[in-house]
């Protein structure tokens, strides 16, 4: 059987295969013991000397076209779908897998997790669609309260009210009810707000809150948490108290870290004061106490709660909130290798 290069050639790169099994048959015919290329490469000693090279030369390229063509047809049809044939085995890897990483929202609260839970703080988690009672009513909320207007959200039943919850608040009462002080809890997850879409808003949003309620638990240790959070996560050591309203809280403060006023960055967040509010706390209103069931007269309590994509947004200088919720990979693959 003279050796017809171009001839073998041809009918090797014209061959495809519709399943494995023909692709099997393809391999052997010209791979295996008694395949074509065997069979050639056993005429060498026909050749004359001078020939051999050339001979040897030519076999060599013929494998290679084989074995080309083995490879791109099993691409080929690893990516065919199958109908009534073999399953493909989708658990193969197709060669374009690409490393995912952490959403910036979730590094961010596992950082918080990590810092509270550094001091002694547990971790607690709860419903996201709650009832009246647990969402507004158990905290200073009453009926008809302006501050719920503050707080509108998604209902999905009303009289008796089921809404998707507000603050994750609802989840520490829920703690309340069911666990005797001390109680130093974190409560982290996913809160929905009735508010239309911006840069700076978006109807769900994630938010870190903390309680800690005890015997003689003052305002001076809430402070002292605070300064160890912050310095912990922002590595600021300077903050400030405002005094603010919360139902839940009195006396009630927002708290700012001190930013700085390094860059035009700094100016733009910190709206040229270097002051950057970061979260919300105060010591836990009687009334909280009282209506879970925990006497005021022996315990007091401080609580606090932030917004993690604000924070999210200053730590990765996002500007928009929207591109945090939009799962565009080209944003989300920024933070490749974060975790
Ligand atoms: C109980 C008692 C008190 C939770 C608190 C804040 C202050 C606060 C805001 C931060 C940014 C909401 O996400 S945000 O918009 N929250 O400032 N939250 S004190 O107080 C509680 C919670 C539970 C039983």
């Amino acid at each position: 059987m003279a050796l017809d290069h171009d001839k073998v050639l041809d009918e090797i790169n014209s061959f495809s295969a519709e399943t494995e099994e023909e692709l099997e048959s393809f391999r052997i015919k010209y791979l295996g013991k008694k395949g074509v290329l065997k069979a050639l490469s056993a005429q060498i000693k026909d050749i004359a000397p001078e020939g051999r090279k050339e001979f040897g030369r030519s076999l060599n390229s013929l494998k290679q076209a084989v074995q080309d063509k083995i490879a791109d047809t099993k691409v080929t049809l690893s990516e065919k779908p199958t109908g009534g044939g073999k399953q493909a085995d989708q658990t193969k890897p197709n060669g374009t897998e690409d490393l995912g990483s952490r959403h910036p929202v979730s590094m961010v609260r596992r950082e918080i997790e990590m810092i509270f839970q550094r001091i002694g703080f547990t971790i607690a988690e709860g419903p996201e669609i709650e009832d009246d009672w647990h969402n507004f009513s158990a905290l200073n909320f009453p009926e008809e309260h302006p501050a719920r207007d503050m707080q509108d959200t998604f209902f999905i039943e009303k009289d008796p009210d089921i809404a998707l919850r507000t603050h994750t608040s609802s989840v520490q009462v829920r703690v309340m009810e069911s666990q005797e002080p001390p109680i130093r809890i974190i409560a982290p997850g996913r809160v929905y707000r009735n508010e239309a879409i911006s840069s700076r808003s978006h109807c769900i949003f994630h938010q870190v809150e903390g309680l800690y309620i005890d015997k003689g638990v003052t305002f001076a240790d809430m402070v002292q948490t605070i300064e160890y959070f912050a310095k912990a996560f922002f590595g600021k050591t300077k903050i400030r108290l405002r005094p603010s309203y919360f139902p839940f809280t009195e006396p009630s403060a927002e708290v700012d870290v001190y930013w700085g006023l390094e860059n035009e960055t700094d100016h733009r967040i910190t709206k040229g004061t270097g002051w950057l509010e970061i979260m919300g706390c105060g010591m836990v209103d009687p009334n909280v106490l009282k209506a879970s069931g925990i006497d005021p007269d022996i315990y007091s309590g401080y609580a606090f709660g932030m917004g993690i994509e604000r924070i999210a947004m200053n730590r990765f200088q996002i500007g928009d909130i929207r591109m945090l919720f939009e799962n565009d990979v080209r944003f989300l693959k920024q933070f490749k290798g974060a975790w």
